[in-house]
């Protein structure tokens, strides 16, 4: 591989132009390119089958699903939420008038921290936002727990979740909303899009009338509903990604196994351990460079760049420390430190079904070469 091309932190999986022909074809046919066509109605139900899941409702990206997924369940108030995660997370509170109240993570995760929301309860909580960071599952039986104690609902980003299963169980079932995001750069995309999990009809229908302006039928309209929907090229990109998707999961596999072993003998570079009973989706690479290590996670980001590498660090900076955020009394001073410490030394290296071995490795030596 030439070493002058760029690698990035992701590259979406692009299957054969070939296989999505035909299903352009079919549209260009039937004319029907969005609101709830036949593509729209049939990956909802193949990624419910996929997923393990009972109903999900698509959406043109996750960050309309969040905030639909609020106003489904008419959250308002204070909603506890995780400042170690992509700034849409938090986002879609304030548009939807909320306060975020900011927790800190357990520093293993990278999730919410359940011991640490029951402090930042008051009266004015009505939800927990909790975010699967990287994929990784939260403690979802105490977080539930917490939730039922206080009478709080619970709405997962699950914006890089997508496929994770543990003890057998998708993720996805867990809260009562899960919310996924199928971008260019998540483990499976439909070009921009989203979707929201949940677990029965009604609740689905709600959210179908939400995401189309509130429209129950073509004259009677029921909530101050937005225009949420995924078109038909969407969807019939998400029909093929299906195809093609275990493939592109084993892959990922394969990579970060590839990274754990090429790091496991240094202890100042730590990557997540998956435990025995996860089904991850390997959705990104995190590296924390520890403090000890000789080299700062922000030379050894500099250096990669220099090789033309463009490793992310997701999370950095944390949104607690952004304008819009920082005077609420839960971003203040040293109140975050797992989170601070993590935005501090993550670095998000590439992992993508695509990615060449030569530049995997080339990449491991540069890490490597930190060391010496
Ligand atoms: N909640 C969480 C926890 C999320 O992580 C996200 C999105 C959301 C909610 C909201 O879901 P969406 O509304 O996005 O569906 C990226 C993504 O734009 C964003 O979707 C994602 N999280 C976030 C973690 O990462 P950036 O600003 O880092 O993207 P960008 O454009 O710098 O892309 C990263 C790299 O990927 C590029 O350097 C090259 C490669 N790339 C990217 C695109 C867009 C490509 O090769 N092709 C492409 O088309 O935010």
């Amino acid at each position: 591989m030439n070493p002058q091309q760029p690698i990035f932190v992701t590259e979406p999986h692009l299957p054969p132009l070939e296989e999505f022909l035909p299903y352009l074809e079919q549209i260009w046919a039937s004319k029907r390119i969005t609101n709830s066509g036949p593509f729209h109605e049939q990956l909802e139900k193949e990624l419910a089958a996929y997923l393990g899941v009972k109903h999900l409702s698509l959406f043109a990206n996750g960050t309309l699903a969040l905030l639909t997924a609020l106003q489904a369940l008419r959250i308002s108030g204070e909603v506890i939420t995780t400042p170690y995660t992509f700034v849409a997370t938090a986002h879609s509170l304030l548009w939807n008038n909320i306060k975020p109240v900011f927790v800190d993570v357990d520093p293993d995760t990278c999730n919410l921290d359940p011991e640490r929301v029951e402090e930042a309860i008051t009266p004015a909580t009505t939800a927990i936002l909790p975010v699967h960071c990287y994929g990784i599952p939260c403690n979802v039986e105490r977080i539930q727990q917490v939730a039922d104690t206080y009478g709080l609902k619970v709405i997962y980003d699950a914006a890089h979740a997508f496929g994770v299963r543990q003890r057998g169980e998708s993720i996805l079932n867990h809260g009562d909303l899960a919310v996924l995001s199928f971008h260019a750069t998540k483990v499976f995309n439909t070009f921009e899009g989203g979707a929201i999990v949940c677990p029965d009809a009604k609740i689905k229908q709600r959210i179908d009338h939400l995401k189309n302006f509130g429209f129950a039928d073509e004259v009677t309209v029921v909530a101050p509903g937005i225009n949420g929907k995924m078109n038909e090229i969407s969807a019939a990109m998400g029909l093929l990604q299906l195809r093609h998707i275990d493939a592109a999961l084993n892959t990922r596999t394969i990579m970060y196994q590839r990274y754990l072993d090429a790091f496991k003998d240094i202890p100042s570079l730590r990557l997540q351990q998956v435990p025995a009973d996860l089904e991850w989706n390997h959705a990104y690479c995190p590296l924390f460079v520890r403090p000890e290590h000789p080299v700062s996670r922000d030379e050894l980001y500099e250096r990669l760049k220099s090789q033309n590498i463009h490793a992310r660090r997701y999370f950095y900076p944390l949104i607690s420390s952004f304008p819009m955020y920082r005077g609420l009394p839960s971003a203040a001073g040293k109140s975050l430190p797992n989170a601070s410490a993590l935005a501090e030394q993550v670095i998000c290296l590439p992992i993508y079904p695509t990615l060449p071995i030569e530049a995997q490795e080339r990449l491991i030596g540069i890490v490597r070469q930190t060391v010496k």
